[in-house]
């Protein structure tokens, strides 16, 4: 079942039933074994027809995030890990990627607060100091206070190349700025784990037209998802959960980069789509 946070409230989509719900959103996505909590509720909730699910889809959907934080796994798979090391040759840091993509301990790092993030529909920001901006289409899980996995969401990592390039000291600065993270559509929470098999794919429009499309298999990647949750909750409490973005496995070519007005679109089966346009930050504080 899926579960979309909306301006007001949250719809849950279960079967092509839409049902309306007015729990918080953190109380609700960190209780124990949420699928079969969600199924006890469904009898009892607001029915919405599928017209009044879709237009407060059109009007109110936000990101599926509350007080949640966002992290990221990196050089996860092959791909990223032999694009990384290029894109650092020049700055002496590829074997780091080399190692990392070996290493038992997996690399993760902080991605995104709540207030930064990109729902569906919203743009994302590239930067204006980076030379070469890119997306990352992710799987991401989110994981409960406890640290188990109950649900599934697609990432999209915005990440400058060229910052960090350039030296990977500068990660926090490639990864981490106002609107460089992009979660939704909805939470999907199903019974079983994700299917191994799950595919993604990114496309890029630019003036309406493809520019780059790929697709590829979630079984490609090098770690476990319960082995990545597992590193995150080590020495940390997420009182509400966390988001965990799982790594890209699809990398455009060296001479792409992202440009305002272009459309980032990332579908992961049985999740659905989430879709993006690219801008630059409008500064609130123009004298900053
Ligand atoms: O090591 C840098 C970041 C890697 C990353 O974001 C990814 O592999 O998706
Ligand atoms: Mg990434």
């Amino acid at each position: 079942m899926k579960l979309y946070k909306l301006l007001q409230g949250i719809i849950l989509e279960l079967d092509n039933q839409y049902l309306r719900l007015s729990q918080d959103w953190n109380l609700l996505t960190n209780r124990d074994n949420l699928f079969h909590y969600l199924m006890t509720i469904v009898k009892t909730a607001d029915k919405l027809t599928k017209e009044e699910a879709s237009q407060l889809l059109k009007l109110e959907l936000k990101a599926p995030v509350g007080q949640q934080e966002v992290w990221a796994a990196g050089v996860t798979y092959m791909r990223s890990r032999e694009a990384r090391m290029e894109e650092s040759k020049e700055s002496g840091g590829a074997d780091f990627y080399d190692k990392v993509y070996e290493a038992e301990r997996p690399e993760l790092f902080f991605k995104a607060m709540p207030h930064s993030v990109a729902g569906h529909g919203q743009e994302v920001y590239i930067r204006r100091d980076s030379t070469w901006n890119v997306p990352e289409p992710e799987l991401t899980l989110f994981i409960n206070s406890a640290g188990e996995i109950q649900g599934y969401t697609i990432g999209n990592d915005v990440s400058s190349r060229s910052i960090e390039g350039e030296n990977p000291l500068y990660l926090p600065q490639a990864k981490v700025y106002e609107k460089s993270a992009a979660l939704g559509p909805c939470l999907y929470v199903p019974e079983e784990k994700i299917d191994p098999g799950t595919n993604i794919e990114m496309t890029i429009r630019r003036n309406g037209s493809i520019v780059f499309r790929e697709n590829v298999s979630i079984s490609r990647m090098k770690r476990l998802h319960k082995e990545l949750a597992a590193y995150l909750f080590r020495e940390s409490e997420f009182p509400h959960g966390v988001f965990l973005m799982t790594g890209t496995c699809i990398v455009p070519p060296p001479d792409f980069t992202l440009q305002p007005d272009d459309r980032v679109d990332i579908s992961i089966d049985k999740i659905g789509l989430l879709s993006n346009p690219v801008g630059y930050r409008r500064s609130k504080y123009p004298n900053l």
